[in-house]
This record gives C-alpha cells, structure tokens and sequence, in this order.
C-alpha cells in the first residue's frame, strides 16, 4: 500500500512541478489559464484581471494543481490547529447584517444572552484544567460593552491565566466602542494592547466594497475603517487574521477587489497571519432566499484564495463553518490550517445551518482527521509557535482524562427567531 507519510516533502515538491509542467503542455489549455500557470510556477503575483478569470474560467483540476503547489512549497504537508474555545459574550447587536443568524435585534433582546464581566470570568475559569491555547472573544454589538469592560476583561483574563491567549473581537466592535469613548483609534487600540488583548481575529470583514458591504453590514464600520483598524494594529507589532464572506449577493469582481485590498495592506504591514474564507451559510437569516455556493464552489474559492494571496502564509479553512469532509478536501486546495478543537462554544454557524450544530473535535480527531488525508499534523499556538508535532505521536500512551463536560452557551429557541 502506497504509504503517504513516507513520501518526503522533496519528492513532494518535485510531483507538483510535474503536475504544473503537465499542464503548460497541455495544447488544449486556455492562453489566460496558460499565462496563468506559468506566472504561479515563477512566484510572479497575479494582477487583479488573471483573479477574475481565475473564477470565471478555472476549472477545478487546474485550480487544485497551482494552490496544492504553492500550499505545498510553503508548508509541505504540515497543517496547522489550535486548542482553542470560543466566549460570545452576547448574541444581542445594534447591527442589523442580513447574513447574520445569530443576532436577537435590540427590540428582542429578551431572546438573547448578556454576559456580565463575572459570568465571563467563570466561563474562563472551566478550562483551567484544560490544555487549551486561546480564547477567541467575538459577538454582538451593545453599549455595555465599552472599553471600560472589555479592558477589565482582557486584564482579568490576562492575570487569572497568562498563558491563555486573547484573540478579541473585531474592528466592528472596536470602531463603535473608541467613537463611545471618544478616542481615536491609534489611542484606543493602544489601550486595548495595554489591557492585554494580544491578537485581532479576522471578522467583520464581509466584502469590503460598498455596493456590497451597503446592503449587508447593517450599518456597522466601513471596508476602509476596518482596514485601518487593522493597520493601527500592525502598527503597534500585533498580528491579526483576516476573513472574507462569499457566495451571497457578491460577484466574483468584489471577492478579488476584496483580497485585493487586503494584500496591498499585508504588502505595507507584514501584520497578517492568516486569511480564512467563510461560506455564507443561508439558515435563519434574512438572505435565507439565496441558495449557498457548491462545495466545488468553496474549493475553488480557497485554491484561488491560496493563489492570489501571495503575501498570506496560511489560508485557514473553519470547519465548524464547511463540515470536517469539506476541511479535508481542502487540504489539497491550498489550505494548510483548519482552526481548532473549538469545545462547542460558538453558535454563530450552527445557528445559520452550517453541518456541525454542536462543534468540537478533541486533539485526536482533529489529528486522526489531518492524518487520514495524508498530511502532517501540527498544534500551534495562535501566532503559528509549533506547541506539539502529532505525525508520530501515540495518544495510546496518554493517561486517559475524564472530560469535565461542555461549558454550554445559554439555549436560543429558534422559533422566537
Ligand atoms: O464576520 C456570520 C461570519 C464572522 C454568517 O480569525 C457568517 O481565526 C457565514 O470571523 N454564514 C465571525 N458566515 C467569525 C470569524 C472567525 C471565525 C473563525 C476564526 C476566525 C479567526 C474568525 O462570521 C462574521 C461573518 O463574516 N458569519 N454569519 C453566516 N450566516
Ligand atoms: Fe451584529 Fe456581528 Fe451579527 Fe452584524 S454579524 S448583526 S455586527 S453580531
């Protein structure tokens, strides 16, 4: 049996050479995609016109052979997770996203959660005992949540456990909590580093251009302000990811124009880590009349992803969002991490249809899943430290630990929806 963990990362690389020689020799290939191929293989950057006609034209062989190329050149077979969990401290926002399946509006507030400063507190207190890296703080948008509290959370979080990393909301909350407080954002973000926040996740990016981002973020910051935010993040040494919502009301110009924008900022900062594609799933929100994209479409969608992006180290796929067979597919369309063990703490997807209703894998399934597409697995810490390589590790050697149970999030009936 052909034993894929023997195979070395050179002869790796030597395969997928051969496989984009097959292809520019390949008489009956298209003179745009032709051009195209032949830039990948020079490390040339694509311009914003060879984006478009890569998801206009590319079918999905081709698109499989440049992002498993590239994917493979950076990072052979290693993919990336973390242990991580995630703390929503309300579903209630002033916001008003028509994609969004997970916020109560403000009128309907009494079907939401709001998490009190303590109550968050004792969320974060469960996992003592766990092994987890990261906590990821997102949710809605309200006045009691300024920078007040969330300075006192990020430095309570910060002194109870200082190895647990804090990747905190968004340039959505940010924006609307420094105008609050009256301070600008070099000031604010500042104060955030300050109060111990230690990475930027990537949401509220959506599509960045306007005759999209108008008819769908609810009023919430622009593409430029969240782009700055970012930048002022950088600016201050700090590291963040960067997302992108596809396949609702967007045409395939506003995705490049998107990653567009964000290479030209990782071009000028370096600040980065990771971009993480997110399927608009259609359940429960106002765009429920939309269909969802193919999973061909999302393959296509991270090869492409993985080729433009030329200045991104890693491209995440979210499994909780695609489903665990998706994320595997995508290992070989350019994705090299596929986020973390999660402990069932987020609602936002499950909540808009996504497969998994209830998310959480523990550290041998997430290795058993890596491993089982041929790949290599690695535990990082949020900023890509290696915590643990699993290609060799026996968890039958593992004192067996009793799980103390899930910290559950308040229930949401849907019906109230
Ligand atoms: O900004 C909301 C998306 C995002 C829906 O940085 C939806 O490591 C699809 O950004 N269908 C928040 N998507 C989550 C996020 C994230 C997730 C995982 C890892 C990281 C990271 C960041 O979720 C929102 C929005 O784009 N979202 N509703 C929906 N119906
Ligand atoms: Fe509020 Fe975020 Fe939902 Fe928009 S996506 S309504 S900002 S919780």
């Amino acid at each position: 049996m052909l034993n894929l963990r023997r195979i070395s990362h050179e002869t790796k690389t030597r395969d997928m050479s051969t496989a984009i020689d097959t292809l520019l020799n390949d008489s009956a290939l298209d003179a745009g995609l032709h051009q195209i191929a032949q830039a990948v293989q020079q490390e040339k950057r694509l311009t914003v016109e060879q984006g478009i006609y890569l998801y206009e034209h590319a079918p999905l062989g081709y698109l499989g052979v440049l992002a498993n190329f590239i994917r493979e050149k950076k990072h052979g077979d290693k993919t990336y997770f973390n242990r991580n969990f995630h703390l929503e401290p309300t579903n209630v926002c002033l916001y008003t996203c028509t994609f969004c399946s997970y916020s109560r509006r403000i009128k309907k507030r009494e079907d939401g959660w709001e998490l009190s400063l303590e109550e968050m507190m004792e969320i974060i207190k469960k996992y003592d005992e766990e092994p987890v890296t990261e906590v990821h703080i997102v949710g809605g948008v309200l006045p009691q949540y300024d920078l007040e509290f969330y300075s006192q959370l990020f430095s309570q979080i910060r002194a109870h456990r200082p190895d647990l990393h804090v990747k905190a909301l968004t340039p959505v909350e940010y924006h609307y909590i420094f105008k609050k407080a009256k301070v600008s954002y070099e000031e604010g973000m500042r104060l955030m580093k300050e109060a111990g926040l230690q990475s930027m996740p990537g949401g509220g990016a959506e599509i960045f251009h306007p005759e999209i981002r108008d008819q769908i973020a609810g009023g919430k910051c622009t593409g430029e302000q969240w782009l700055r935010i970012h930048e002022i993040w950088h600016e201050l040494g700090m590291r963040s990811n960067a997302t992108m919502l596809y396949g609702h009301i967007e045409e395939f110009k506003h995705r490049v124009d998107h990653m567009e924008q964000l290479r030209q900022l990782q071009d000028k900062t370096g600040g980065f880590q990771t971009f993480i594609p997110l399927k608009f799933r259609n359940q429960n929100n106002e765009m429920s009349h939309l269909p969802e994209v193919s999973a061909v479409e999302d393959l296509r969608n991270y090869a492409i992803a993985r080729i433009y992006m030329d200045n991104f180290e890693h491209i995440k796929a979210y499994w909780p969002m695609i489903g665990r067979t998706t994320a595997q597919l995508s290992l070989a369309f350019g994705v090299d991490d596929i986020d973390g063990t999660i402990d069932d703490t987020t609602k936002i997807y499950s909540m808009a249809g996504s497969e998994e209703q209830n998310p959480a894998l523990s550290t041998e399934e997430l290795v058993q899943l890596i491993k089982a597409v041929g790949r290599h697995p690695i535990e990082r810490g949020t900023l890509y430290n290696v915590v643990q390589d699993y290609q060799d590790f026996d968890f039958s050697q593992q004192p067996k630990k009793v799980k103390k149970g899930f910290v559950g999030l308040p229930v949401i009936d849907k019906t109230k929806a």
